[in-house]
């Protein structure tokens, strides 16, 4: 069955009140680096919600997930059993973490113009390489069959086994003439060996292929490169981003990057791909500033002269004397991305997830999708005012895993938001 009218909406992860630095996730620089910072939920959540009012005001449909629960009491009981032996400190830690704001790594998903039944397939992300993270799909699947429970127009499936790490759209790509017509999809794997986990094993990218029934001579499986990965890029979409016919990606992005680009082109003949050569951006530079970490994102057509697109970066990328150079030949290029738009999301981009990290891109009809996921100004004000009003100003590491008067306040926190968007069900 064909959505009426598919669009691309970003569904992005409201930062959670628990929101903290706890140097949980190996191979991420970022996360490394800011352990034991002390971290502002407020501002975390504010900003967040500050990037989707931006791209809302560019005319594009947004949605959002809420944050899962936590403390994970169920996680805990899985590892702990009845509480009496100790628990590991960066257990105590995890099911604390905050870390479903990346909804990036929450599914991968392929619009219904790629799939054989003609419905938008979801597969939720096992994230099995990082312990805070694996904790995470039990309570998105239960989010997403309530977001997309419309089951004629939206598939949403199990975890891939988890003896085969994924970790969801972060390492997948989608290449169309427009959001609606047939695609290429792209999936991203690294190989195991290096000094950093490959987090996306490839028998799982082909198995969330087989599973969405993707017709295979538009399926592409890449190879991450392993020196991508051993700089830090620990997901795809740190060194590449795609949209429409459009590829951004780092020089050193991908194993075999020649034959990628002729086998991509000779799938899709149109495709526009910008290599940033690691003369201009070392690859050290472009994972610290997420230039690639952006969102590229169609923009209506108002004028009737082509909307063209934007590309939404981090404040870091934008601020960068190297990324900067290059976006300006970019824009003058006179391509399809026309503007650049900097935001500022500095407490997401600590733990090493920036604006792409954070959004979740569902290509559908919003009409088929739970309205009670969709944004609109008077929604995004009422979330304000809660996350105004209850996210904790600031966690100190010193007090973390949190004491019972900042354990209390997280859960009411959440508690809170699920009662201004009727989200009961969540709790
Ligand atoms: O999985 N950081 C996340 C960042 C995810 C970014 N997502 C994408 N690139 N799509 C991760 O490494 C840090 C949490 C901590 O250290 O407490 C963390 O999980």
């Amino acid at each position: 069955m064909e959505p009426v009218n598919p669009v691309e909406i970003n569904f992005d992860g409201i930062i959670g009140p628990s929101h903290n630095y706890a140097g949980l996730s190996l191979g991420n620089l970022a996360s490394a680096s800011h352990a034991g910072d002390p971290s502002y939920p407020r501002a975390a959540a504010l900003q967040g919600l500050a990037k989707m009012r931006g791209n809302m005001a560019m005319g594009l449909a947004q949605g959002f997930f809420v944050p899962l629960p936590r403390p994970n009491l169920r996680f805990l009981a899985e590892i702990a059993g009845d509480g009496a032996g100790p628990v590991d400190d960066r257990l105590a830690r995890a099911i604390w973490s905050a870390s479903s704001m990346w909804t990036a790594n929450a599914a991968t998903v392929s619009p219904a113009a790629d799939c054989a039944d003609g419905r938008c397939h979801l597969t939720v992300a096992n994230l099995v390489t990082m312990p805070h993270r694996y904790q995470e799909w039990p309570d998105t699947l239960r989010q997403l069959r309530l977001a997309f429970a419309d089951t004629a127009h939206f598939a949403v499936h199990d975890p891939v086994p988890a003896c085969f790490g994924d970790e969801g759209a972060a390492n997948h790509m989608r290449l169309a003439s427009s959001h609606a017509a047939p695609g290429v999809e792209v999936f991203v794997y690294g190989k195991a060996g290096g000094a950093f986990p490959a987090r996306q094993h490839d028998q799982a990218s082909m198995a969330v292929a087989r599973r969405h029934a993707l017709d295979w001579n538009r399926v592409l499986m890449v190879e991450q490169s392993p020196e991508a990965i051993a700089a830090g890029a620990f997901h795809n979409d740190v060194v590449a981003v795609s949209n429409g016919n459009v590829l951004l990606a780092h020089e050193q992005a991908f194993a075999n990057r020649e034959e990628v680009y002729a086998r991509l082109t000779a799938m899709m003949p149109d495709v526009q791909i910008y290599t940033v050569p690691a003369s201009e951006v070392s690859l050290a530079e472009a994972i610290r500033t997420y230039l690639f970490n952006g969102q590229i994102l169609s923009l209506p057509d108002v004028s009737g002269g082509g909307g063209g697109m934007a590309l939404v970066i981090p404040t870091e990328a934008w601020e960068s004397k190297p990324v900067r150079g290059w976006l300006d030949t970019l824009l003058a290029s006179n391509g399809p991305i026309r503007t650049v738009v900097p935001v500022d999301v500095r407490q997401s981009m600590a733990n090493g997830g920036g604006p792409a990290c954070l959004r979740l891109r569902v290509v559908a009809d919003p009409a088929t999708v739970d309205p009670r996921f969709l944004l609109d100004e008077r929604k995004a004000d009422a979330i304000e005012r809660v996350i105004s009003s209850h996210w904790p100003e600031q966690i100190d590491p010193a007090h973390f895993p949190p004491d019972a008067a900042l354990a209390a306040a997280i859960v009411g926190a959440r508690t809170a938001l699920l009662d201004v968007l009727e989200l009961g069900e969540l709790a």
